[in-house]
């Protein structure tokens, strides 16, 4: 069966996607496109799906009945609205992270796929599809005795002059949100922000660096550096301590290069290269799943998570103080 998909949003990843979609991967079809701007959703038309319908309005690509599942990768602030018509027409959405940008908005997405009983949603937290993290979760499961550590950066080269503070944890951190709680098969209880000295690339609008540290249920201690002006390169690092061992995220692989008294490995600059090979899987998983008319990999129950972390997260950048995370009772769905 080919799974006719419908993208909303063909900005930098929904055209990427697209190019995935269309590309790379077997069993699927983009047949329809949307984009609040329609110049973008033509333009990716005419590069890679000259037979896609394009749509004014994401909710009318929803409805269509040559659509049999969803992708939307629009900006963050919009993705609630798409992912319930999408619940409500009970077709499968695989939603770009954030799931929505408030914890009560993504909550009602639970609330609404609770309501019909199956799973649909599919939430963009591609780094548990990544094949590093993958090897470090065998490690951490079984050759490190009890985690009790972590120590974690997020670096970016440089970010647009339109990131602003908060954007450090809702769009940057929420990757180590998620894939952290992963990683360690447990839940936050409290976060803290603090702010070391600013760098002076950062605008005048965002603290850069940052410092978010985080507690678990469990008792586990996590720092993560979050330094999106770093400037010399696109950098994720991972390691968590454990009582019988340590454990780092293998770096991407590249050549080591011996020349002119120099031992060298080149650092990518670009996200989309990093976990270039994730963002296929992910999306295979979605394909596969949708297929048979449901979702996998991770839930709207992790993107609700992740937003009530990254909320007390935002609250804590502004309040200096620790601040607890407490989580509702799972829908039996989710179990
Ligand atoms: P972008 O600004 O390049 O593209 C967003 C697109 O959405 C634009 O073309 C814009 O016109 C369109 N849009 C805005 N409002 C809309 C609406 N109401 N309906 C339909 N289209 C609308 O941004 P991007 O970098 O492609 O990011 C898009 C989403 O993907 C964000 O949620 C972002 O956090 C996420 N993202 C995820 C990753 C990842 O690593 N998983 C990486 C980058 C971006
Ligand atoms: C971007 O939206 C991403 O998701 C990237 O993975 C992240 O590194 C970057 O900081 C975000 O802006």
């Amino acid at each position: 069966m080919t799974v006719r998909i419908g993208v909303i949003g063909t900005g930098m990843i929904g055209r990427d996607h697209t190019r995935r979609m269309q590309q790379v991967l077997a069993g699927t079809q983009v047949v329809a496109l949307s984009d609040y701007n329609p110049d973008a959703a033509r333009a990716v038309q005419k590069d890679l799906v000259p037979d896609a319908k394009v749509y004014d309005r994401g909710e009318d690509l929803i409805a269509a009945p040559d659509v049999d599942a969803v992708l939307v990768c629009s900006t963050g602030s919009t993705h609630e609205p798409y992912v319930l018509a999408a619940i409500a027409a009970g077709k499968p959405v695989f939603c770009e992270k954030p799931l929505a940008t408030t914890a009560e908005g993504a909550l009602r997405i639970v609330e609404a796929e609770a309501a019909k009983g199956s799973r649909l949603v599919q939430v963009g937290f591609m780094r548990r599809y990544d094949a590093g993290y993958r090897m470090l979760k065998q490690v951490v499961d079984n050759d490190i005795g009890t985690p009790l550590m972590v120590h974690a950066a997020h670096r970016n080269p440089t970010v647009p002059d339109t990131y602003g503070t908060p954007m450090a944890i809702h769009d940057t951190l929420i990757h180590e949100i998620d894939v952290l709680r992963w990683l360690l098969n447990d839940d936050y209880v409290s976060a803290q922000v603090v702010f070391p000295r600013k760098s002076s690339h950062a605008h005048s609008g965002l603290r850069d660096p940052q410092m978010v540290l985080l507690e678990t249920a469990k008792g586990i201690r996590i720092d993560v550096e979050i330094f999106v002006n770093c400037r010399y390169g696109y950098d994720i690092q991972c390691q968590i301590v454990g009582e019988e061992g340590l454990a780092n995220l293998p770096e991407p692989m590249s050549i080591t290069l011996r020349k002119q008294a120099h031992l060298q490995n080149e650092i990518l600059m670009d996200w989309k290269d990093r976990f270039i090979d994730s963002y296929d899987v992910e999306l295979a998983d979605f394909i596969k799943a949708a297929a048979l008319g449901t979702a996998a990999g991770p839930t709207a129950w992790d993107g609700y998570v992740a937003a009530i972390t990254s909320d007390a997260c935002v609250q804590a950048q502004e309040s200096g103080q620790i601040v607890p995370i407490t989580l509702p009772a799972r829908p039996a769905l989710y179990d």
